[in-house]
């Protein structure tokens, strides 16, 4: 059988000890895990003097091959274009997007670079799979460099609706390099229904209801391809981690108060500012909670580099301490604000004893803390999802409460309905929400998309 090859900006942690708070990573190694192959991406090393070669390691079945940045590569490349334009772009955030010709030079440098040094490693055969908007044009760089094999891309975040991604000046180079590829995957109806628009608007090319689509000469695969968790495993860890002393220590602190649970990398994208507001009005408008709910939000940081990301910590610092020092008892804090992460399994058993799951992005492409935290609960006593109705997960939770994160009153509402939820009510959706991730799980996710893979070169 023909060798799987992931690329990605990073791969993640070989130490299985560390945790991974990025959902591209948990996902992929999920993935990878099971069927072996090589991952192949940037190591986090930036230096002056980066190895000529990649950087070789097995781990088990999985085989690793990074590569270092430079100061340069890093900064125009990674904080630049990749997440200074792109990553506010692709979130409709146009107030935070930037652009420069020199990051974006950048940006097509190091997809080059990755490309050069890919190329060797790979057989005539192989099965290359790129992931995310860092790496769009990767696939074009790889045909110029000679690899004629099957390449497939996932994008993990939204693709933006037509007049926004206009606002991009390489808009037209950037579809275009999408269009090398065999198949082009999305985590929505959505994101592809933003693509096919594109497409037809700007009248490069044609796609068919089945997504076959012809534009700039090429023939290719565009569908929606949801991402999942690994739903057996989740279930089993948080059964472990219910009877786990963290759990246990959770569990005694909060006095019999419910939790109200975040987790979320600390991105602007992730509505946390807001999320804390709707707590805050949760507490105004349902004074009964006020000693009676308590809200973590485990928040670790990551881009720390890029500027925007320095002022959404500050603004979540500043909202606590206002909820906090509002409305804080001698015996009761409202709002647990941790700024770093805890293992997986640790994680997995703070969701099933928390009543209330809030995931509340502003945009997600799909986001799997949603997903996460409906496999973690206890199939006896569920808690509540409440999900904001622009996060990817939307389309498929549709039994959760489903929240609009721009509408404080909405979100303290659906808090207040999770609080009081009757067990029939949240067993049921609970139940509806279960199958649907025993049913799509991160191995079907691996498997339509290698499928779809496997199906090319594809022909009108
Ligand atoms: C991108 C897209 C898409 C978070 N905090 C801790 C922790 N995490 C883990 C979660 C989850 C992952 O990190 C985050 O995944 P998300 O999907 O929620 O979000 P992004 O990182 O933005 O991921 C997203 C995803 O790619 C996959 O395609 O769903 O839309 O933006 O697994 O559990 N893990 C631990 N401690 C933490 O404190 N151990």
């Amino acid at each position: 059988m023909s060798r799987l090859v992931v690329v990605s900006n990073r791969v993640a942690p070989v130490d299985e000890g560390k945790s991974s708070t990025g959902g591209l990573a948990v996902a992929v190694l999920a993935a990878l895990k099971r069927m072996g192959g090589i991952w192949f991406g940037w190591s986090g090393e930036v230096t002056t003097t980066p190895a000529a070669q990649p950087r070789m390691f097995d781990v088990g079945r999985l085989s690793y091959a990074t590569v270092d940045l430079t100061p340069q590569d890093f900064e125009e490349y990674y904080n630049g274009f990749a997440n200074s334009t792109l990553w506010p772009l692709f979130h409709y955030r146009l107030d935070l997007t930037s652009f420069t010709r020199r990051q974006y030079a950048g940006y097509l440098r190091v997809n080059n670079l990755f490309a050069a040094k890919l190329a060797p490693l790979l057989q005539a055969d192989d099965r290359v799979w790129i992931h995310d908007y860092h790496l769009i044009p990767m696939a074009e760089a790889l045909r110029r460099v000679g690899f004629g094999g099957k390449i497939g891309f996932f994008l993990h975040t939204p693709f933006p609706a037509h007049e926004v991604l206009l606002a991009l000046p390489s808009h037209d180079d950037l579809v275009r390099a999408l269009c090398a590829y065999d198949v082009v995957g999305f985590q929505t109806s959505r994101d592809l229904n933003s693509f096919r628009d594109y497409v037809t608007r700007e009248k490069v090319g044609e796609m068919q209801e089945d997504g076959l689509t012809r534009a700039f000469g090429k023939v290719f695969m565009a569908a929606a391809f949801p991402i999942s968790v690994d739903t057996v495993n989740i279930v089993r860890m948080a059964e472990a981690a219910a009877k786990a002393q963290q759990t246990m220590r959770m569990a005694a602190s909060l006095g019999g108060r419910k939790l109200i649970l975040g987790v979320d990398r600390l991105d602007y994208s992730k509505g946390l500012v807001q999320r804390f507001h709707a707590f805050e009005r949760l507490l105004e408008n349902y004074p009964e909670n006020r000693g009676r709910a308590t809200m973590m939000q485990l928040a670790p940081p990551s881009r720390t580099e890029v500027p925007e990301y320095v002022d959404i910590r500050r603004s979540l610092e500043e909202a606590a301490g206002s909820v906090n020092g509002k409305f804080a008892d001698i015996d009761w804090v409202p709002i647990r604000y941790l700024n770093r992460s805890v293992n997986r399994r640790t994680l997995s058993g703070f969701f099933r004893i928390a009543r209330i799951g809030l995931v509340t992005p502003l945009r997600d492409g799909m986001n799997l803390v949603a997903k996460e935290f409906v496999a973690a609960q206890d199939p006896d006593d569920p808690g509540v999802l409440v999900l904001s109705r622009f996060a990817g997960a939307a389309e498929e939770l549709s039994a959760a409460l489903i929240i609009n994160p721009y509408d404080t009153d909405e979100m303290a509402e659906a808090m207040q309905r999770g609080l009081d939820m009757p067990m029939d009510e949240r067993l049921s959706r609970w139940r509806e929400m279960f199958s649907i991730l025993q049913e799509n799980d991160i191995d079907a996710w691996r498997q339509h998309y290698l499928t779809a893979l496997d199906a090319a070169p594809y022909r009108c």
